[in-house]
């Protein structure tokens, strides 16, 4: 965390970290955020063990049905969405939330048996998540992740509708993510700096799981020689992004001078897992596939909760034009252009899209066989 002394990783749990890292918010305020990062977290892990057990939790292979935007759901997005819904529900802080995977938010105003004061509307917290990303790597049993970000109930006492979601991402009170890889690891900022912890399978029952602090303050490294795109879609690409993978694939015989290297795993959280470890850029860029839709990644559920754990960690991120924490949806499942990552690269790639009539070097497409066009 900056300007406060580094927790002792290994020794204390994420309650633990949460009360010495709350401790300057308002009282009420931090025993909310608290226990609700708790409840998600404890959600994860039980999501964790479902994913963990793969066919013999009946958790592989696709449901029979489609989320709203008519993307076919796999077994576990649908498991891990009613593991969090329900932890949600439970929790009395939250005064609604809304899941990558419903057309519409749920909120907390049947909780009704409780006195008037105690009820959903006057919880102080929205809650947005991913259920699962990377649903495609599920079957495969590559990495996945869930991703979430929590706001402030604009309009305490009264239900929140959609509006109270339309929250630019650097009004996040917290964002987080969970990594179901090798360890599970959840990596969490709360406006000071970026924790990860890992879920210790030695002692936990997923009813009691135990989340410790491993690394403390985690910066993404200014400079990077990796890149992470979905180059199939290269021939969609707007000008700048064609430059910047140019650039780079020409390698030390380009304008950059150096090598690089490529990742791509189809699931942002791993991706971006990747760039908090070892530096990296990400980019999912406009595209003119379907020019209604600015992007394929959602803007509240994945960029925002990503864009404030990479500033955090000393990163940068934008839609290409703008930072990303500065935009304000217009709808629930509102799409964008993503690049985020180490802040040097990302400045470049901003500043390409500053300057989009620059004509692209195609002659650097045919230096590496990435982009190596057939031969007459
Ligand atoms: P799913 O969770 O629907 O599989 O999507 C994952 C994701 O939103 C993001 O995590 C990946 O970076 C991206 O989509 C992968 O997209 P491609 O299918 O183009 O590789």
């Amino acid at each position: 965390m900056p300007g406060t002394a580094p927790l002792m990783s290994g020794q204390i749990t994420l309650d633990e970290a949460l009360a010495l890292q709350l401790a300057d918010m308002p009282a009420e305020l931090a025993q909310s955020l608290r226990e609700t990062l708790v409840t998600i977290a404890q959600a994860c892990a039980e999501i964790a063990e479902i994913a963990a057990m793969g066919s013999l939790a009946d958790a592989h292979g696709a449901a029979d049905s489609s989320n709203s935007h008519g993307e076919v759901q796999q077994k576990l997005d649908l498991l891990a969405d009613d593991r969090m819904s329900a932890a949600l529900s439970q929790c009395p802080h939250v005064a609604a939330w809304a899941s990558e995977e419903h057309e519409h938010i749920h909120t907390a105003e049947d909780r009704g048996t409780q006195p008037e004061n105690q009820r959903g509307s006057h919880a102080r917290l929205l809650v947005v998540y991913d259920p699962l990303d990377g649903s495609s790597n599920i079957e495969s049993n590559i990495s996945i992740g869930t991703i979430f970000s929590v706001l402030p109930h604009p309009y305490r006492g009264t239900t929140p509708g959609d509006a109270g979601f339309m929250q630019p991402g650097h009004q996040q009170l917290a964002a987080g993510y969970v990594l179901y890889g090798p360890a599970t690891i959840l990596v969490l900022t709360c406006r000071q700096g970026v924790q990860m912890y890992t879920l210790d399978r030695r002692t936990a029952a997923w009813k009691t799981p135990r989340w410790v602090l491993t690394r403390d303050q985690v910066t993404i490294a200014p400079q990077t020689r990796e890149f992470a795109i979905n180059s199939s879609n290269q021939r969609f690409w707007e000008k700048p992004v064609q430059r910047y993978v140019a650039e780079c694939v020409a390698g030390d015989s380009g304008p950059r001078m150096k090598d690089f290297n490529m990742r791509w795993v189809a699931s942002m959280v791993a991706e971006v897992h990747r760039i908090m470890t070892r530096g990296g850029v990400f980019l999912y860029p406009r595209d003119t596939r379907e020019p209604r839709k600015p992007g394929r990644l959602r803007l509240m559920y994945e960029a925002a909760p990503m864009a404030l754990l990479v500033e955090q960690a000393g990163g940068r991120s934008s839609n290409g034009t703008t930072d990303l924490l500065n935009l304000v949806p217009d709808t629930l499942h509102q799409r964008v252009p993503v690049i985020m990552g180490s802040r040097e690269e990302v400045d470049r790639i901003v500043g390409y899209h500053a300057d989009p009539h620059e004509n692209v070097s195609w002659q650097l497409f045919k230096t590496r066989s990435l982009f190596v066009q057939p031969q007459a």
